[in-house]
């Protein structure tokens, strides 16, 4: 434990200790500890869909290797670069793209704690330009603040040093990438699109920058040794362009070993959709939809275990939110079920607009349309509430299962320790209110 904030901690004797306690009388010289590879390294706590959280497990050997290789492969490291990911360190991407995988490389790191706003909103801009950062990874959902707090932020800064530009988190949609691409890499910088989770512990679908043709909106393919695919539940292959289900279909190092203390939800979670059969040894699945388009690029559409059911259809709410998203006026969109008499679901769509619309009932009726005609009737939402926020993790999740509960019981419950911004609930409560 950490002495900072001057909080009082409850600590359990024999297991929680005071850091400069051991730390003040230690030696500076240490010999690393030698362990056997699949040693837990770490466990690190992912909200499961449920509310109930789930310790992912990862261990010594496997995870360093991946993280290492990714680290100098996909962000091209070299011992003159100044790397600077804004990446909390408490989400998986701080733990393998912040401290393990660049120190593994002796790479320089810069290190930020804080927010990017404070006390302007060019903080990320400055550090840049003082410390000559040349790799910058960050999240969609950042770029997405940036863009909204002005291009003058940046352009108060020199960003020459940089070189190369990442992200990572959830699919970012074409216009941020440009952004990104323009004003920040100045026109110059590849960015690499990650895809990852904290199961597969390193990066898994991305460019290789200098090797591969990027494109804004897909991850591109599989790096070297990972045999992604998109398949349909029957376990073949899609087309291309064909919607399907994202699988991996062979182990890879830094794969998750288990779920802490629960085997038994580990196995149900990434391993009973597609299981150990008859010429198959079983694959590992992503929860992700995806799909391939014809150049073999793979586009990540969203989690696929927010399925409504509307009078009888089964709906991927991600498929709807891309189509609200798609439209000129709406910046982001997540889509919740209520449950509704006739129809057994209603479909909620929590909305924000883009700084330049107004929230009419026009408006609303015509994203009811579009998403009709992008879709179907069917994925037309009942009701269009408009937001100025979503309720979002720091790394950009947007927290449908707390939003469930407002449209169903108007309260929030469980755990909401990930939340970005408290008050956003207040906020969203009080809007149904009126
Ligand atoms: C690293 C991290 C994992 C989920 C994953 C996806 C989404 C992550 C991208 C992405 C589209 C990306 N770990 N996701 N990266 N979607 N493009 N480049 O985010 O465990 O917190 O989340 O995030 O749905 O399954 S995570």
């Amino acid at each position: 434990m950490l002495r900072r904030t001057q909080q009082a901690v409850k600590m359990k004797r024999g297991r929680d200790h005071w850091w400069h306690e051991l730390v003040d009388g230690a030696s500076s010289i240490n010999e690393p500890a030698q362990l056997p590879s699949e040693h837990p390294l770490f466990i690190l706590y992912t909200s499961g869909s449920t509310g109930k959280p789930k310790g992912i497990l990862h261990t010594t050997g496997g995870y360093l290797t991946q993280v290492a290789y990714t680290s100098r492969m996909v962000f091209d490291l070299r011992d003159d670069d100044v790397y600077f990911c804004t990446a909390d360190v408490g989400w998986i991407t701080g733990h393998s793209y912040i401290v393990y995988g660049p120190l593994l490389n002796g790479a320089t790191v810069m290190i930020y704690e804080g927010t990017p706003n404070h006390p302007q909103p060019d903080r990320f801009w400055d550090i840049i330009e003082r410390h000559a950062v040349s790799i910058f990874y960050t999240a969609p959902t950042a770029i997405r603040s940036f863009m909204k707090w002005g291009e003058a932020w940046p352009a108060k800064h020199d960003l020459s040093s940089l070189r190369l530009l990442g992200t990572v988190g959830e699919p970012i949609n074409p216009e941020a990438w440009m952004w990104y691409h323009d004003v920040i890499g100045q026109g110059r910088c590849p960015i690499v699109d990650t895809w990852w989770q904290t199961e597969t512990g390193a990066i898994m679908i991305s460019p290789l920058p200098g090797a591969s043709t990027t494109r804004p909106g897909t991850a591109t393919v599989p790096l070297p040794g990972v045999q992604a695919d998109v398949v349909r539940k029957d376990g073949t292959t899609c087309a291309a362009n064909e919607g399907g289900l994202l699988v991996v279909k062979h182990p890879w190092p830094s794969m998750l070993r288990t779920i802490y203390g629960n085997d038994e939800r580990y196995r149900a979670a990434y391993w009973s959709e597609f299981p150990k059969r008859r010429g198959s040894p079983g694959w590992y699945f992503t929860g992700d939809g995806a799909r391939r388009d014809e150049h073999g690029n793979i586009w990540i559409i969203g989690r696929v275990d927010d399925v409504v059911n509307v009078s009888g259809h089964r709906l991927g709410t991600a498929e709807i939110e891309s189509a609200l998203v798609s439209h000129l006026r709406v910046a982001e969109a997540a889509v919740v079920a209520r449950p509704d008499e006739v129809k057994g679901n209603a479909l909620v769509a929590f909305v924000t607009l883009k700084a330049s619309a107004t929230p009419t009932p026009a408006l609303a009726e015509e994203l009811r349309a579009h998403v009709a005609r992008e879709i179907g009737p069917i994925a037309k939402p009942d009701e269009i509430r408009f937001t100025e926020m979503l309720p979002k993790t720091r790394s950009g999740k947007i927290m449908r299962r707390l939003l469930r509960e407002i449209v169903t019981s108007g309260v929030a419950t469980g755990d909401v320790t990930t939340l970005e911004d408290a008050g956003v609930l207040e906020r969203l409560r009080a809007g149904e209110e009126e």
